[in-house]
């Protein structure tokens, strides 16, 4: 039921073209890696964070690499409890840089969508230094 009435609120907005004031739309606020990080792990998942709740069945998320290969695991899923966080697998990835995309939709009924990088640092050769 909350799909009918989301996808009746994207409508409306569509056919008025007056976004509601007193609405939000769901803004990322932090995703892990973070935007632009450089990281010597590589993450096991992709994480974002929006900043109100997102429409899980229609959030997309997908990583990618600098080729333009998809590697994530394909099991993209927004939080059961907040429904503010959308998360998928990523497992095996190697040094090199990636393409985070994304695609959700605010509860308010207005699309976001954007892409942002990060970067897997090859794996530093031990060099006996203490920290
Ligand atoms: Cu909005």
């Amino acid at each position: 039921m909350i799909h009918r009435r989301v996808a009746m609120a994207a409508l409306s907005v569509g056919l008025l073209l007056v976004p509601g004031p007193t609405l939000a739309h769901s803004l990322l606020v932090r995703s892990q890696p973070e935007r632009r990080a450089t990281v010597t792990r590589p993450p096991e998942e992709v994480r974002l964070w929006f900043s109100e709740r997102i429409e899980p069945a229609y959030a997309r998320v997908s990583v990618w690499d600098a080729g333009g290969k998809q590697v994530d695991a394909g099991d993209a899923a927004v939080d059961q409890a907040g429904a503010t966080t959308l998360a998928v697998r990523t497992p095996g990835l190697r040094a090199g840089r990636y393409t985070v995309r994304y695609r959700v939709l605010s509860v308010d009924g207005h699309i976001v969508e954007s892409s942002f990088d990060f970067t897997v640092r090859p794996a530093a050769a031990p060099t006996g230094i203490q920290k």
